[in-house]
């Protein structure tokens, strides 16, 4: 089977493209959960949420979107098939959905904070932000870290990305570069990025081949079920594969860290000030910044 990222195809199961490694036996040992964090940048845990709270988290984030026009209403609602000539939605910030107490029950479930605790050896926090997204036909997101974006507190942070929903192989799941890549450079350089103070684009690059040719490693994916989560930090290069059905790829990504540690003031209180200069002014290209870094 070949899978579209950006401008490239992938053979899944070639050289350039594998399976996620499933760590769900660990889920309840912190210590080899941090040794496989360690190996593989990653943590592929199934029913990590309750797939019954994942279910109506999803039917609250289906709702907004069939409200704002964007659901094909000639099939189930719970089919997330995608109104003619709608485009996708990215509702980081909404509370009217993120805050439902549906959502909520997932990304802040008292048994997920605990798990977060465990692994972290500490009480845990998480950003009041979430990132939901709903990801149209021939959409996907280019490689990049997300320190750029969330790096003002402790590094020691954690993405919890959770699909909203079964996600399939043509709904471009998340991909994430494993099997030891040599990004040192590339955390010395991009990684000391801030998107907000730089101006500067955030994603490294849309190539997915361009990454594994220059520094190695391979790209690994996976079908998701309900309740199934992925953990990473911030210094894992990370994109999707690209949607190529005609239904939302629905998900979230959240954020969680020690709450003894330091937090990034942008993402935290009653009303986050999120990227608050961004997209202000001149942006920098990334190529621009590459060269300059000769990478
Ligand atoms: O869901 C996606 O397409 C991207 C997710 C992501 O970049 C993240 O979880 O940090």
């Amino acid at each position: 089977m070949t899978l579209t990222m950006g401008p490239a195809q992938l053979e899944l199961g070639g050289p350039l493209l594998g399976e996620m490694r499933d760590s769900t036996a660990l889920r309840d040992d912190p210590a080899a959960l941090r040794a496989r964090l360690a190996e593989d940048g990653y943590l592929l845990i199934r029913e990590l949420h309750d797939p019954d709270k994942v279910r109506a988290a999803r039917r609250v984030l289906l709702e907004s979107l069939d409200a704002n026009g964007q659901i094909d209403r000639r099939h189930r609602l719970d089919y997330a098939v995608i109104a003619e000539g709608a485009r996708g939605a990215f509702l980081g910030g909404a509370k009217a959905v993120s805050h439902t107490p549906e959502f909520l029950s997932v990304v802040e479930a008292p048994e997920l904070m605990e798990w977060f605790a465990r692994f972290l050896d500490g009480p845990s926090l998480t950003f009041d932000y979430k990132w939901i997204r709903a990801v149209p036909t021939g959409a996907n997101t280019g490689a990049h870290f997300d320190v750029v974006y969330m790096g003002r507190g402790t590094r020691n942070l954690y993405t919890c990305w959770t699909p909203l929903g079964d996600v399939s192989y043509d709904m471009g799941p998340l991909a994430i570069l494993s099997d030891s890549p040599n990004l040192d450079r590339v955390r010395e350089t991009y990684g000391e990025v801030d998107v907000d103070r730089d101006h500067a684009e955030g994603h490294f690059t849309r190539d997915p081949i361009e990454l594994v040719e220059k520094f190695g490693g391979r790209w690994r994916t996976s079908e998701f079920a309900m309740g199934d989560a992925v953990i990473f930090g911030m210094y894992l290069m990370h994109g999707s594969v690209v949607n190529a059905s005609n239904r939302y790829r629905l998900s979230c990504d959240t954020r969680y860290q020690r709450a003894d540690e330091p937090v990034d003031e942008r993402w935290v209180g009653e009303h986050p000030k999120a990227h608050y200069a961004w997209h202000q002014g001149e942006m920098v290209p990334m190529a621009e910044l590459r060269k300059q870094w000769g990478l």
